[in-house]
Parts: C-alpha cells; structure tokens; sequence
C-alpha cells in the first residue's frame, strides 16, 4: 500500500471538514472522497462467520464438502470458540462461530435465527481509519476503538441496522500488512 495510516486519517479528516463546512454539492463530493478513501482501505474479504451450534458437528460436514480446518481458536472477549476453514487454495476462508456463553452475540443469534450466515469479514489496510470513515458517512460502529479478532488481527464491526441488516466485521491482519 503507497500511503501510510497517517495519510488515510489526514485525508479522511480534510474530507469531514469539507463536509461539514460545504453545501450540498460540497458534501456530496466530500462524502465521494471519504467513498474512495474507503476503496483505498478495503483489501477483499477476509471470512465469511456462519453462527453453527455444534463446531465439530459443523467442522465435520464442511470438511466433507472439501473445506480444510486451518485455525481454531477461543476468544472469551466474544464469547465465542471458532474454527477457520479454507475454501479451495484461494485466501477466502469461511469462520465458523460457536456459542461459549449465554451472553454472546452467537447464542443471541442461534436462539433468534438458527444456524446460518452470521457475517460477512472485510479484510482492510487499517481498521481504525476503516471505522473512521464508515463513521463520517453515517455507518453505525459497534466499538469506539478495534478489539482483538482471530490471530490477534483487530476488528470492529458495523452494525446490521446501518448496513442493509449485514452484520459487516472490519479486520486489519497485524502480520500480514
Ligand atoms: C442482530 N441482527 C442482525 C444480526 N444480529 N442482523 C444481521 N446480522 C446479524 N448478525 C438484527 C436482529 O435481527 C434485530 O433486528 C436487531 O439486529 C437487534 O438484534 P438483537 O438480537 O437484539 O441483537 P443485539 O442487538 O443484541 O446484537 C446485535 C449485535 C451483536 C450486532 C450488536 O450481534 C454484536 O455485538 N455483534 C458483533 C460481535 C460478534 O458478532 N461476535 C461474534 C463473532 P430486528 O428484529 O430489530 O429487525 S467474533 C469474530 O467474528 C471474531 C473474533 C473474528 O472474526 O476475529
């Protein structure tokens, strides 16, 4: 990536000015430079989370479709233990969220929904600058600062009520950038 995180916050914090100083047709453009701003920050998909109610149960039947285990881990933070599976030998991987307390975003949602697609991951140069962004263009962010996600990547997340009901998770990889 060419511009530092540093670039993409005084880039974005010029663009808020504007927008807030502007117009209509001022906002509007400054609203389009804190879009591609976003471009900028966006890498591909990292995951895609399905909410199942027993991981060996579900490990056992994406295995079956081909799917390999690549990564499990128990965050208590979230409330979750999950394993990550690749998809092919391509770099999207499919998460797979079970519940370790009642309190957690997975038992709220399998206890309203059943099992099934939970959330889509954007994988992003840099989560803080991400939500930022997402901020000023009226995205709802469900952490003030980045928790830690899978392999001590941070995330945050955009609420579903402000994202066309898509629960979407931001992650910034530390390693791999
Ligand atoms: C809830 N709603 C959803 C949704 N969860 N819509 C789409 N996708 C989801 N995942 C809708 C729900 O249908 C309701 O709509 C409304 O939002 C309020 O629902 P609720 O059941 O009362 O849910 P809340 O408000 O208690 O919780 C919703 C949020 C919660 C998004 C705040 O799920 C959350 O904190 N999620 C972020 C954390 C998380 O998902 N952790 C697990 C993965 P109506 O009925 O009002 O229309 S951890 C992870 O991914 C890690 C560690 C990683 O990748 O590294």
């Amino acid at each position: 990536m060419g511009s530092s995180s540093a670039d993409f916050m005084a880039a974005l914090h010029i663009a808020r000015r504007e927008h807030e100083a502007g117009d209509a047709e001022n906002r509007n453009a400054a609203a389009q430079s804190i879009s591609e701003i976003l471009g900028q920050l966006l890498i591909g998909v990292d995951h895609v989370g399905f909410a199942v109610a027993d991981l060996d149960e579900a490990v056992s039947l994406w295995s079956s479709m081909g799917l390999r285990e690549v990564h499990r881990e128990r965050n208590d933070d979230q409330g979750i233990v999950e394993v990550m599976m690749t998809v092919g030998t391509g770099t999207t991987q499919i998460q797979l969220l079970a519940a370790t307390s009642d309190s957690s975003a997975i038992a709220s949602w399998l206890s309203k929904r059943g099992p099934g697609i939970q959330q889509i991951a954007y994988r992003v140069h840099d989560v803080a600058a991400a939500a930022e962004g997402l901020r000023m263009l009226g995205f709802t962010l469900l952490y003030e600062l980045p928790k830690r996600g899978t392999h001590g990547s941070l995330i945050n997340f955009v609420h579903p009520k402000s994202c066309g009901g898509v629960l979407v998770e931001l992650v910034e990889h530390i390693s791999l950038d």
